[in-house]
C-alpha cells in the first residue's frame, strides 16, 4: 500500500497504546485480550454460576471478604474459620464445582502463552465479585501446590485499580488502572508478590453492570 492510505494506517499503529504491558520481571497487563472471547465467555459464566452462585466467605481471621466468591475447575479457592484451602467440593452444596468451561480455559491457556508461559493447565477458576466499595486486601498467592505456573487474571466490568507490590507486605505497590476485558499474567519470580484491589468506584458498566467480575486461573492440584 502506499499513498495517503498507507500514511493513515501507519499513523493509526503508532497512536495505538501498547498491547502488552510488562509491570514486573515475568508479569504482563494484556490490554483487551479478553474482548474477542466475551460473547463465548459470558454465557459459560452465567451457567457456572447458576450451579455455584456467589456468596461471601470468612477469613480464617474472623472477617467477612467485601469480594463474594465462586469457583469453577477441578478445585475451588475456599475460606473459613479453619484457613485458606483449594476443594473439589463447593461448601454450600457439597457438590464438585462446575467444570471449567473451554472458552474460558483456552482463553487463559493463549494468554499465559502470550506472556510467556507456554503449556499452562489451568484446574481451578477463581470467581470474585466486587459492587462499589469492595476491595481486596494486600495478599499472596501462596494455596497452591506448586509455583512454577502462573496465574492468568481476566478484568471484567467496572474499572479497579489493581495494587502490584513485591515480596514484602510493605514494598509500595504499583497502582495499575484494570478495565473490561484486560488480562493480567504473573508468574516465575514475581509469582509471589503482594497485591490487591483498591475499593472499586461507584459505577454502571455497559455490559456487566454495577459491578467488576475477576477470573483468576491458576494450577491449584
Ligand atoms: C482481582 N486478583 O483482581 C484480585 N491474584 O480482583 C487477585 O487476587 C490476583 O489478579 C493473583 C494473580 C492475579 C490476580
Ligand atoms: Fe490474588
Amino acid at each position: 500500500m502506499s499513498g495517503p492510505t498507507a500514511d493513515l494506517f501507519a499513523d493509526d499503529a503508532l497512536q495505538q497504546p501498547p498491547r502488552r504491558e510488562q509491570i514486573g520481571e515475568q508479569s504482563y497487563v494484556l490490554r483487551g485480550f479478553a474482548l474477542p472471547w466475551i460473547d463465548r465467555l459470558l454465557p459459560e459464566l452465567r451457567r457456572v454460576l447458576a450451579q455455584s452462585p456467589f456468596r461471601q466467605m470468612v477469613t480464617p481471621g474472623g472477617f467477612t471478604m467485601s469480594a463474594a466468591l465462586s469457583s469453577c475447575g477441578a478445585l475451588g479457592w475456599t475460606t473459613d474459620t479453619h484457613g485458606y484451602r483449594y476443594s473439589p467440593l463447593d461448601p454450600s452444596s457439597q457438590q464438585p464445582w462446575p467444570a471449567l468451561p473451554d472458552a474460558l480455559r483456552e482463553l487463559a491457556v493463549s494468554a499465559a502463552a502470550d506472556a510467556g508461559f507456554s503449556d499452562f493447565a489451568p484446574d481451578a477458576c477463581l470467581i470474585n465479585r466486587y459492587v462499589p466499595g469492595a476491595k481486596m486486601s494486600l495478599h499472596q498467592d501462596k494455596n497452591e501446590r506448586c509455583y512454577n505456573a502462573p496465574v492468568v487474571s481476566v478484568s471484567l466490568g467496572l474499572a479497579a485499580i489493581f495494587l502490584f507490590g513485591g515480596h514484602e507486605r510493605g514494598d509500595k505497590p504499583q497502582k495499575i488502572s484494570l478495565f473490561h476485558g484486560d488480562v493480567v499474567v504473573w508468574g516465575g519470580v514475581d509469582r509471589l508478590r503482594f497485591h490487591g484491589v483498591m475499593p472499586i468506584k461507584e459505577g454502571v458498566h455497559p455490559i456487566m453492570g454495577p459491578q467488576r467480575i475477576n477470573l483468576t486461573f491458576r494450577t491449584a492440584g
